[in-house]
């Protein structure tokens, strides 16, 4: 959004003098609020300011108004948090090829719009700011789509790792597409399977890391935590093994893992989604950076005990790293850290599960890290592509990896 200076300058043709200095200068800035109100009668003092209330919570709302409406929320005193709606809110010019959170609804509801037949949108709950969490899931088969195999894909847990948004939709395009040019690999993988992309975890996180124009370096969500600091580590709040090593208990720091297991809106999302769809057998949720492909355990040094799951997840991430270069090991290789969503999807649900860790690795791209600029992101969804088709295909049965007559086949 661009900024709306409106100079209004009114047109005097009278001959020889201009009257007074006429030309004054409307803001016609809108402002994205988020206002403390814990009852309807707050509610309505906040509306009668003229703002347009978009999501209301039990003891806030959010809206947009002008920076008159701005002024009297903050003279009622209820004003939590606020952004110019402005050049901000967006990547910095040089990475306007990475989706914020409007863009990318728009392309996924474009995409799924001119392909529904095979695809479908909707919201799996909403987040502390009341953005909805988009999921698209496909298949030749919707309408028995829950008697499929079903492999789930999701990214932005963390607000900062912008890249990790930028592989699901790129998936969600190309699977849509290639099915509709008739490529046989992509129409015979669809036709026979249910899958899932739940592209953005955390909406709030990656449109704060933004808002400024610049980037803030943002990790966790948006929860206003009972010390008045903000954000609960989205990774450190699921309940396998919640309140572990490797996840802080303070608020104030970056990997807080919140009051409670699933104390937040965007994990009790993803827990009600991966309970709901009981035919998932594979999940991969990506982060970024470091050139990795982990898998379970990470709140324990200790593989897992099962010794053909373990196998299962060493085969694929030995495979995949064929084809990305990562380095295939087990999460907790990396660092300990409890709570994390693939120590959850495993223990819980038996689903094979992974984390990547995508591009750059620790020394790759110069000094990008989270931020490593627009250029990187069709290399790294093309070098990621082979990897995310091989666990669709196999989720029919992931110990088919192991050998034929390996593990329980796929039952609806
Ligand atoms: O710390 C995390 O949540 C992940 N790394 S990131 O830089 N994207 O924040 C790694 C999670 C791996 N899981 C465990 N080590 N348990
Ligand atoms: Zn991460």
């Amino acid at each position: 959004m661009k900024i709306t200076k409106v100079l209004v300058a009114a047109a005097f043709i009278a001959v020889g003098f201009l009257p007074f200095q006429n030309a004054y200068t409307v803001d016609s800035t809108q402002y994205w609020m988020k206002v403390r109100a814990k009852d309807k009668f707050e509610r309505s003092l906040i509306a009668n300011t003229g703002l347009a209330i978009e999501t209301t919570r039990e003891d806030f709302v959010v809206g947009v108004g002008s920076l008159e409406e701005k002024n009297a929320i903050e003279r009622l005193g209820l004003l939590e948090v606020s952004f110019p709606l402005t050049d901000a809110m967006d990547f910095p010019t040089k990475d306007a090829a990475f989706h914020n959170y409007a863009e990318m609804t728009e392309k996924l509801r474009t995409l799924v719009t001119n392909h529904s037949s095979i695809a479908q949108m909707s919201s799996i709950g909403k987040s502390v700011e009341g953005r909805d969490i988009w999921a698209i899931r496909i298949s030749g088969n919707l309408a028995q789509a829950d008697s499929l195999p079903a492999a789930v894909f999701m990214g932005g847990h963390h607000a900062r790792e912008h890249l990790s948004i930028e592989l699901p939709i790129y998936y969600v395009e190309y699977l849509l597409t290639e099915y509709a040019k008739g490529n046989p690999r992509v129409q015979r993988l669809v036709n026979s399977r249910d899958i899932h992309f739940i592209p953005m975890v955390n909406p709030d996180g990656a449109e704060y890391d933004i808002s400024t124009g610049s980037y803030k370096s943002w990790r966790k969500n948006r929860t206003r935590n009972n010390n008045g600091t903000y954000g609960v580590d989205l990774n450190r709040n699921y309940a396998y093994g919640w309140g572990g090593e490797g996840a802080s208990t303070s608020p104030n720091s970056e990997t807080y893992r919140g009051p409670h297991a699933f104390s937040e809106p965007e994990t009790q999302a993803i827990k009600k989604y991966v309970d709901t769809h009981e035919n998932i057998t594979i999940l991969l949720s990506f982060h970024t950076y470091s050139q990795l492909i982990l898998y379970p355990w990470g709140h324990v040094y200790e593989s897992i005990a099962n010794a053909q799951d373990k196998q299962v997840h060493e085969t694929m991430a030995k495979k995949m790293a064929e084809w990305n270069g990562y380095t295939p090991q087990q999460s907790s290789e990396l660092y300990i850290a409890s709570g994390d969503t693939t120590d959850w999807s495993y223990a819980e649900h038996k689903i094979i599960s992974f984390t990547f860790e995508l591009d750059p690795g620790n020394s790759g791209w110069g000094s990008g890290g989270f931020y490593p600029g627009a250029g990187v992101i069709p290399e790294v969804q093309r070098k990621n592509l082979e990897p995310v088709l091989y666990l669709i295909e196999y989720s029919d049965n992931p110990y088919r990896v192991l050998g034929s007559g390996n593990g329980p086949i796929f039952k609806p």
